[in-house]
């Protein structure tokens, strides 16, 4: 079977290819100097990672140089590893199941196409896997095909799903879906989100009222709500994501088609501008091509084949 780690650093080609692989082809073994610091600062600004982070980067890498001697005979690669890992856990939280706290409802937000009922589909494998209870609810009445959809992912998964007809109150079918899993004693639902509406503003009233009426059934502690972003948006993801931390909220992220992009860089702007974890990313469309983020393993494949 093909390593995490393997698989990883095959889906982030692109990325890699675009301009972390470069840096880790042109600097290896160089010594840090200013040349090669100017250099290295005009990359990464090309890199989808964000000025901020960018400046941090260069400007640990010049203080480290300037306090150790031997700065010469440092890896830049290792510690611009070392640096963007820092940056891609700052925001680390653990997913943690409270058996007194069942179930633990995940609201899957985001705008249409970024990836939501697929990623409902593979969380629900994941999750079954590693053992735990769980249902998903569509809630995405507005597109036909929708329910469907997700239809198929819950027979992929082998999970309880809650479904009603296309053009039901999606509000109604949270409300039902979110009482069964309490009373069946499920550990998590994911409701499925529609993400395309008549206007954004509709669109966010309706997954607020989908919190609400899920809040008439459990406290509002074990509600979440965690975003879908496609990673081919780039630096547009921010935007994204503040826009939906304000209207419903954002405990956690999952990025997906980082196998199909240049932009995986991005990620490391989402972790150092904002105060979201990015918990998932997606590396394909398979039920297995879902990953738990591992800020370590993306460093190292950012840079390295
Ligand atoms: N390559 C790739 N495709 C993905 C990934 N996640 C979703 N997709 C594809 O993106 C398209 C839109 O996904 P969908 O789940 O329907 O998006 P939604 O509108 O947000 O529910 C589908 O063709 C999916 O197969 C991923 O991680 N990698
Ligand atoms: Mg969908």
């Amino acid at each position: 079977m093909i390593s995490k780690l393997r698989k990883l650093k095959e889906s982030l080609t692109k990325t890699r290819d675009s301009i972390f692989g470069k840096i880790s082809q042109v600097f290896t073994g160089r010594k840090i100097d200013d040349d090669l610091l100017d250099e290295l600062e005009e990359l990464l600004l090309k890199s989808d990672i964000g000025v901020s982070a960018t400046e941090k980067i260069v400007e640990n890498l010049r203080e480290t140089a300037a306090r150790e001697k031997t700065a010469e005979n440092e890896d830049v690669v290792s510690l611009l590893k070392t640096d963007i890992s820092g940056i891609l856990q700052k925001n680390k939280r653990d997913i943690v199941f409270d058996p007194a706290s069942r179930p633990m409802v995940w609201l899957i937000t985001g705008v249409n196409g970024s990836g939501k009922t697929t990623t409902v589909g593979k969380l629900a494998h994941y999750f079954k896997k590693t053992g735990r209870k769980v249902m998903i609810a569509a809630c995405d009445t507005f597109r036909a095909a929708a329910v469907e959809q997700l239809e198929i992912w819950a027979e992929r998964s082998g999970v309880d799903i809650i479904r009603a007809q296309t053009g039901a109150d999606p509000a109604a079918i949270a409300f039902d879906a979110v009482s069964a899993a309490k009373s069946r004693g499920v550990d998590i639902l994911l409701i499925d989100t529609a993400g395309r509406l008549h206007t954004k503003a509709n669109l966010m009233e309706e997954l607020k009222k989908i919190r609400r009426v899920a809040e008439k059934v459990v406290p509002a502690k074990q509600i979440q709500a965690h975003l879908v972003i496609d990673g081919n948006t780039g630096q547009n993801a921010l935007s994204q994501v503040k826009i939906f931390m304000e209207a419903v909220g954002c405990d956690g992220l999952v990025v997906t088609k980082l196998d199909g992009t240049a932009k995986g860089g991005v990620i490391v702007a989402i972790s150092e501008e904002l105060s979201v974890p990015v918990e998932f990313i997606g590396i394909g469309e398979a039920i297995e091509d879902l990953q738990l983020f591992d800020a370590d393993s993306y460093a190292e494949a950012l840079f390295n084949a």
